[in-house]
């Protein structure tokens, strides 16, 4: 295989979240979020894991910047809590809180290693749960009111802000299909909670540019999915624009384009008139982006299910009664051919080429960034303490390697961040999947790089894609 270069400003990251790595749970005045509770409650998370101290960088954010700037990692994404700023999800800020990211990009910025906050990954502060979350109209302006404050604190030395994270998931997996906090099944709220959310990431972008230097830039980042109908019959045709305007159109349409798809009203039309779309809220969330933060694992197979099929419709994210796809039990979802990492989840890394190729075409001219990308496997250290992860090099050079092509064939792609810095708390599924370059053993918390971070850390350093087979 030959070597794979890429643009010297290309950007080499890893990415994490705040809840997923922090611990720290009780400290410096921070509350609980709708995940503290929901991983508290029996039954929600493999063998009841929880964040209390998750890998607690929150103590070891130096060792942990240390080991970045060891590999010669450019940068650096990871969240910010919101209830350890505001621990009840209005109000005035807590200083302490806002001091731990403070000395973090301290730390980042001295080793180098440009930093990129996320506003909000999932961990929204349980009152505002309590107050009814994102169905309610009311989060959208908390969360911009937190924008300004993270804003007016960080903004000085982060210069890449991204207002979500994968709302899709907060809004589907924690309202639709429950298998995320706060575990609601209620298929109204999951649409009224999208919508929300596209308000607030709006809301906020407009925030932060308010109170930041106009160098700073603005995105957010979308899990958006590559969407395959199963043949090209117009019935499979039909079942994956549904999907595809359920998991894209809601959020790139009026984020992007300023609409809402109206083949998402038709589709939708027997559960919700839509009519919490206020006057305005569309120009409000069509803000201009800097760039667009694309999140990519794997994609989605569907096909027309048929009127008798009563069958399961398994789509990989996780296992409940409940569909996080509203208005689609007339859609089925298939289990893509090929190898598969540890969540069960299929390896097609040319799934990364067509999603940064369409969004080419849809936004030409926008920036974009691989916000996370990366893969489970069951890695155990062999004898002498080192963990080898081949499957993960190949599943890295396999994506990279599309990336690449995707510059070649005229796509903006800045940089990647390879998802995850370090084995973490991995929602549902707790501590089982580890999608870490570092290992982390959940007894002594001990970090070792396992040989994908070598191998990506030298990709980092020269720009060029190490062999799938060279040994770390
Ligand atoms: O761990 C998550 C992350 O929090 C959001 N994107 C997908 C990752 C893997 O499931």
């Amino acid at each position: 295989m030959s070597p794979v270069s890429f643009p010297s400003t290309f950007l080499w990251g890893a990415a994490t979240s705040a809840y997923q790595i922090e611990g720290a749970v009780r400290e410096d005045g921070r509350t609980p979020s709708i995940w503290d509770t929901f991983a508290h409650t029996p039954g929600k998370t493999a063998g009841g894991d929880h964040g209390d101290v998750a890998v607690d960088h929150y103590h070891r954010y130096r060792d942990d910047v240390a080991l970045m700037a060891g590999l010669g990692l450019g940068a650096y994404r990871f969240s910010i809590s919101w209830s350890r700023v505001q621990p009840t999800g209005r109000g005035p800020a807590v200083q302490r809180g806002l001091d731990f990211y403070r000395r973090l990009v301290d730390e980042l910025l001295a080793k180098d290693i440009k930093p990129a906050v996320t506003l909000y990954h999932w961990d929204l502060p349980q009152e505002l749960e309590d107050a009814g979350g994102w169905p309610e109209r009311d989060t959208a302006y908390r969360f911009a009111e937190y924008a300004q404050i993270v804003g007016e604190a960080l903004g000085d030395r982060v210069e890449q802000w991204i207002t979500l994270n994968e709302p899709w998931c907060s809004a589907f997996l924690g309202y639709g299909s429950g298998v995320h906090a706060p575990g609601r099944t209620e298929p109204v709220a999951t649409l009224r909670a999208a919508h929300h959310l596209n308000l607030a990431h709006g809301l906020g972008a407009k925030a932060l540019r308010s109170v930041m230097p106009a160098r700073n830039t603005v995105a957010l980042s979308l899990n958006s999915s590559t969407v395959r109908p199963l043949t090209q019959d117009a019935a499979d045709l039909a079942a994956a624009r549904k999907i595809d305007d359920l998991a894209n159109g809601i959020f790139h349409g009026p984020i992007l384009h300023g609409a809402y798809p109206e083949s998402l009203f038709t589709a939708t039309r027997q559960l919700t008139d839509w009519s919490y779309v206020q006057d305005g809220d569309l120009a409000t969330i069509n803000q201009p982006l800097d760039a667009l933060g694309l999140n990519y694992y794997t994609p989605a197979l569907v096909s027309a299910a048929g009127p008798d099929h009563t069958g399961p419709r398994a789509d990989g994210h996780g296992a409940s009664e409940h569909s996080p796809w509203p208005a689609a039990d007339d859609v089925l979802f298939h289990q893509p051919p090929g190898e598969r990492t540890a969540m069960g989840w299929s390896i097609d890394p040319t799934g990364l080429y067509d999603l940064v190729m369409r969004y080419e075409r849809e936004v030409p001219g926008l920036p974009l960034y691989i916000t996370e990308n990366g893969a489970a496997y069951d890695d155990k250290p062999d004898a002498e303490g080192r963990v080898h992860d081949p499957e993960r090099v190949a599943y890295l050079h396999g994506h990279l390697a599309e990336v690449r092509r995707a510059i070649a064939d005229g796509a903006d792609v800045r940089g990647y961040y390879l998802w995850s810095l370090l084995d973490n708390f991995e929602w549902a599924y707790g501590y089982e999947k580890r999608f870490g370059a570092v290992y982390v053993d959940y007894t002594t918390l001990e970090r070792t790089p396992k040989s994908s971070a070598h191998w990506y850390g030298k990709a980092a350093r020269t720009g060029t894609l190490p062999e799938v087979d060279e040994v770390f």
